[in-house]
């Protein structure tokens, strides 16, 4: 954690972006966004060309080979490139690239042997930590769709898997069980809410795990993180126009991305609320998104897939809830925090969603049998 937490200061930090900057001086360097793990940061250019890029520092305790994430990187967006060069889409998509230094090295190791990696800043775009409209949602979808899409064709073996155990439910699980072992919660309401609430899914909880191991679901490629802000809009159109935080981008079950799609965007209260209690999965955004994303995906998902797609959803919601909590029992080791109770309320809020998407299954499953 103290290596997350530690603040880069300016100068240190203009003079870390001047590696990537072929072009122009370097005139502001400003943090970005609001990852858990990663430092992000926007690059502001006095340049001819490119006004922006995006620097971040790797987060090496999580990522240990940040330099497969690069290679994976370089790998699927040449890919995404040529397929869009070869066969263009009638609206505006853009793949973020990855920048390289002065020495064409895609990353750069400062003194104290952090990993700094630039990608390109998709101008003109924003991003949206919740939504609150079906047009929005709709769009949040064909961008996961699209997304997939333009990676369908390249074979999952071409790329490393760079985060292992990533989205296997039941490697969280154990993880879990040992940190249990190791510490007695301080008892509370909520923490004992948690506790039978892991409890009661555990067996479960290895559902999309079995649905691969018996062949009923396809390794393919996988976004792996894509909630709602990482979806850039165009500020003008307000259409979608890329997915980007591609750190994650490896082999997996493209149900990991539908599920934490819709758990991220159909709870309008967004996963940092305090309101815990009021925490609802609205399926007119669940409708939303899955028309967005089957009006690309249709193309590719087999009888199958649909039949995952509520599970992926429930599971999703469920694994976030067991990560916070596994990571507030264990002393908040791997996501960032702003108080020390910080992950316990986000497990609250992943379980209390959890929830309510048991709660409106038969509702949930009507809406994808009626969109095959
Ligand atoms: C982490 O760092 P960020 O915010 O992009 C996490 C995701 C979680 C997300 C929850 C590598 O993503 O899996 O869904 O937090 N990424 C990793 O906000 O663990
Ligand atoms: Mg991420």
């Amino acid at each position: 954690m103290t290596e997350n937490l530690r603040t880069q200061d300016t100068d240190n930090l203009v003079a870390i972006a001047d590696q990537f900057a072929l072009q122009g001086k370097v005139t502001a360097v400003q943090s970005f966004g609001s990852g858990n793990i990663n430092d992000t940061f926007l690059v502001t250019l006095d340049s001819p060309g490119e006004k922006h890029f995006v620097l971040q520092r790797i987060n090496t305790q999580v990522f240990h080979q940040p330099q497969l994430i690069m290679q994976n990187m370089r790998t699927f967006t040449e890919h995404i490139h040529e397929r869009l060069q070869r066969t263009p889409l009638s609206r505006r998509w853009e793949v973020p690239r990855v920048l390289l230094t002065k020495d064409a090295q895609d990353h750069w190791r400062d003194a104290d042997n952090s990993f700094w990696r630039a990608i390109s800043f998709i101008e003109g775009s924003q991003s949206f930590d919740t939504m609150d409209n079906q047009e929005h949602a709709q769009e949040i979808g064909y961008a996961l769709g699209m997304f997939h899409n333009l990676i369908s064709d390249l074979p999952p073996e071409k790329l490393a898997d760079t985060l292992e155990g990533f989205h296997i439910t039941p490697v969280y699980l154990q993880h879990y069980d040992e940190v249990l072992t190791k510490t007695t919660p301080r008892q509370s309401p909520e923490v004992n809410y948690c506790l039978q609430f892991v409890s009661d899914r555990q067996v479960w909880a290895h559902v999309l795990e079995n649905a691969k191991a018996t062949g009923d679901l396809p390794l393919r490629l996988m976004h792996g993180d894509p909630k709602i802000n990482n979806v850039m809009f165009d500020t003008a159109t307000q259409q979608a126009v890329s997915v980007v935080d591609l750190d994650t981008v490896k082999p997996g079950l493209v149900h990991y991305d539908i599920g934490d799609c819709l758990r991220s965007g159909c709870n309008r209260a967004g996963e940092e609320t305090e309101q815990w209690e009021s925490v609802h999965f609205d399926t007119d955004l669940c409708q939303g998104i899955l028309q967005g994303y089957l009006s690309v995906a249709k193309a590719f998902l087999t009888e199958n897939d649909y039949a995952y797609i509520y599970d992926a959803i429930r599971l999703l919601a469920f694994e976030l809830g067991v990560r916070f909590f596994a990571d507030y029992l264990a002393g908040n080791v791997y996501f960032k925090v702003k108080h020390p109770e910080h992950n316990l309320a986000r497990a609250l809020v992943q379980f209390k969603l959890t929830e309510s998407i048991e709660s409106q299954e038969t509702t949930i499953r009507n809406i994808i049998q009626d969109m095959k």
